[in-house]
């Protein structure tokens, strides 16, 4: 097979309350993934830049987002219409918006694995902070904004949507959650049952709803504040980098990964360098059994 993976930046840090998460996709091209790419001896990694024009209207960054969206949306596209496979680097989790739409328009019937502490279902009726990177999924389902619904030409179907590793819901989400059936798998039901037995669970459900694709989707806020300061916002009691990096090599091992985003890494919130190295073994992780398993 000649499928390869073309690397699309989400130069993006409109949805949420910080400047800096636009710097990480050329710091973890440059630092980490040439690296690899060198130690791998791989085929020459392409990147296409999307995020970075001009605000024109800069109220909430509504207007520059959704420019800003629909061109990388279109990066993406045009990587799956060549037959490669897209690896979105974040950019704060609004770059999601584009990923997940050209996803399920290339994909009927594709399941959403979302590794977070957030649930990022809000609506403009119940978000606090106003921020879109805490919206993506509802858009993806249609009930979101009607503009950022746009972006969608299809919806991912709620009951193929899985969120792992919550612990920071707001109760307007809880009710959108639960109204619209998504398997929401908490930190708590993680600690209670057990990661493996949650991961088993949740492919069980993708193959028993013959969803054949998988768009994973990786906030690094999931994993502890403990491993990751570099981020906007951090939440207690969350994954250990190896139960991470476990995580994503079980899901990507299925081979039914079409596309993937690492998302939220704010290089100006990262004062010590540890959540760079953070970043640095989980993108590590990520990038090679991506090239183990499906090229
Ligand atoms: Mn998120």
């Amino acid at each position: 097979m000649n499928k390869r993976i073309t690397l699309v930046f989400g130069e993006i840090y409109e949805g949420n309350q910080f400047k800096g998460t636009e710097l990480a996709p050329k710091i973890i091209y440059e630092e980490i993934l040439k690296p690899i790419n060198k130690q791998l001896n791989y085929k020459e990694l392409n990147y296409i830049d999307s995020g970075n024009n001009e605000t024109k209207n800069n109220i909430k960054n509504y207007d520059n987002l959704l420019i800003n969206l629909a061109e990388l949306k279109n990066n993406i596209d045009y990587v799956f219409k060549a037959g490669n496979f897209p690896f979105i680097l974040g950019g704060d989790h609004s770059i999601a918006y584009s990923s997940v739409a050209s996803f399920i328009e290339n994909f009927e019937n594709g399941s959403i694995v979302w590794i977070d502490a957030h649930s990022d279902i809000n609506t403009p009726l119940t978000s606090k902070s106003m921020n879109a990177h805490g919206m993506p999924l509802s858009s993806a389902i249609g009930v979101g904004d009607p503009h950022f619904n746009k972006l969608f030409n299809k919806y991912v179907k709620p009951e193929n949507i899985y969120l792992i590793g919550t612990r920071d819901v707001e109760p307007e989400e809880t009710e959108i959650i639960e109204k619209y059936k998504i398997n929401n798998y908490s930190m708590e039901d993680v600690k209670k049952r057990g990661l493996q037995v949650i991961i088993n669970e949740i492919i069980e459900n993708i193959g028993k709803n013959k969803s054949n694709h998988i768009h994973l989707s990786v906030d690094i806020d999931s994993l502890d504040p403990i491993f990751i300061k570099g981020t906007g916002t951090p939440v207690k009691n969350g994954f250990e980098i190896k139960d991470l990096n476990d995580m994503t090599g079980r899901f990507i091992e299925t081979k039914l990964v079409r596309s993937l985003d690492i998302v939220e890494f704010n290089p100006l919130l990262d004062d010590s360098n540890d959540s760079f190295e953070t970043v640095r073994q989980v993108v590590t992780s990520v990038y090679k059994d991506l090239v183990n398993n499906l090229l």
